[in-house]
């Protein structure tokens, strides 16, 4: 629900305004006599009820009352879908427009031969923006300096992530369980002594939690359950007895963003927590932009790419990383738990995207082939 206040001499006038602005569908909430610089004025509260599903905001509200926009949408996640698909479409255009006005002469040709290259692997004309302004300015910098700066990389290993729970959020199927093993099982590789418990949080899928129980009994490490904000709590009471803990939370359905979902179940002020987003590269633009308004988190720490072999570009992942600025942390491309996750280095990076080479050395049509 919408609600706004209109000041006017009279009724009436003050009414023509809530008729402007809101609509005939408003519904007058208050009517007073209020002093304004010693005038008398009247003051009408009004508010405008509508389906959040069915709104569609005009970019001319976005733009003139964000306050009303969240309000009609229901806040910045994904259901405010509109509003950000247009704003993102026009500020697609006018870097493209941009992007096509760029000396590209001003480069040298294997410069030139790198951006032209990214622009077809997907990447966002706003991004080839700004790497042409660093190779422009800077004549001594790189393009792969450059790129460093928007993808970043915080290899998933013991050393670099010391926080001892570990959660995995993502779309429905992209790979979340899979990932929960692999990170517990690449933990044990490099500390066997490890007390590790895997946490299904997903009381939806009854695959997920066989899965992951097996694989609890098979290497050892201890099993939990937590669809609740009260089992969070019992798991925080024991975690004492763990070194590390991955929550397998489950794929988002609906409206709802994963910074709700993480608050009803207590997790967003855990301490000692970081959270893992996992996503993949054969998602379209639009798909993981989607994706990135349902996941946006605070605290969002990290990105992990599944299912390589199945994509044919990776100019998503400097998308997103321009987005979302957090680090990748781990990239996978095959369907195992073993063998086929690697910890983000940036040349691994560098050969995905430029050269189509996933970490085991073959090319994604190659492994299927
Ligand atoms: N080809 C390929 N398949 C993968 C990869 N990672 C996971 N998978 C497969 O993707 C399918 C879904 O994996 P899950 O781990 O169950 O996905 P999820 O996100 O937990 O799914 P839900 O819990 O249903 O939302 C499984 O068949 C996995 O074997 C990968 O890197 N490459
Ligand atoms: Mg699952």
């Amino acid at each position: 629900m919408q609600v706004r206040i209109f000041r006017g001499a009279d009724s009436s006038a003050a009414l023509a305004q809530v008729k402007a602005e809101l609509g005939i569908e408003a519904v007058i909430l208050e009517t007073r006599e209020v002093m304004d610089n010693g005038r008398k004025m009247c003051e009408i509260t009004a508010a405008l009820e509508r389906n959040v599903g069915m709104t569609r905001a005009k970019p001319s509200e976005a733009y003139g009352d964000m306050s009303s926009v969240s309000a009609l949408t229901g806040g910045p996640g994904a259901a405010a879908p509109e509003w950000h698909r247009e704003w993102s479409e026009i500020k697609s255009c006018l870097m493209s427009l941009m992007g096509k006005q760029l000396d590209k002469d001003k480069l040298s040709p294997r410069q030139r031969q790198a951006l032209d290259y990214l622009e077809r692997e997907g990447v966002d004309p706003k991004i080839g923006v700004t790497l042409y302004k660093c190779l422009v300015l800077d004549k001594q910098t790189s393009l792969l300096a450059a790129l460093a700066e928007i993808l970043s990389v915080r290899p998933l290993t013991l050393a670099s992530w010391p926080e001892k729970i570990h959660c995995v959020a993502g779309p429905s199927g992209v790979g979340k369980t899979t990932t929960v093993i692999r990170m517990a099982l690449a933990a044990q590789q490099e500390k066997p002594d490890l007390r590790i418990c895997l946490v299904n949080a997903d009381d939806r899928q009854a695959r997920g939690r066989l899965v992951l129980r097996h694989y609890c009994e098979l290497s050892g490490f201890s099993y939990r359950e937590a669809g609740s904000r009260e089992d969070i709590l019992k798991l925080l009471d024991e975690a004492d007895n763990f070194d590390r803990i991955y929550v397998d939370l489950p794929g988002m359905s609906g409206p709802q963003v994963l910074s709700e979902r993480l608050t009803l179940l207590g997790l967003s002020e855990v301490d000692e927590c970081a959270f893992h987003l996992v996503l993949s590269p054969h998602y379209g633009k639009p798909q993981l932009d989607h994706f990135l308004r349902a996941f946006s988190f605070a605290r969002l720490s990290s990105v992990i790419w599944t299912k390589l072999d199945e994509a044919a570009s990776f100019g998503g992942l400097i998308n997103v990383a321009d987005s979302c600025r957090v680090p990748i942390s781990a990239v996978s491309w095959a369907a195992g738990f073993k063998d086929c996750m690697a910890p983000a280095e940036n040349m691994l990076l560098w050969k995905l995207i430029f050269k189509h080479e996933l970490p085991c050395g073959q090319a994604p049509e190659k492994l299927h082939a």
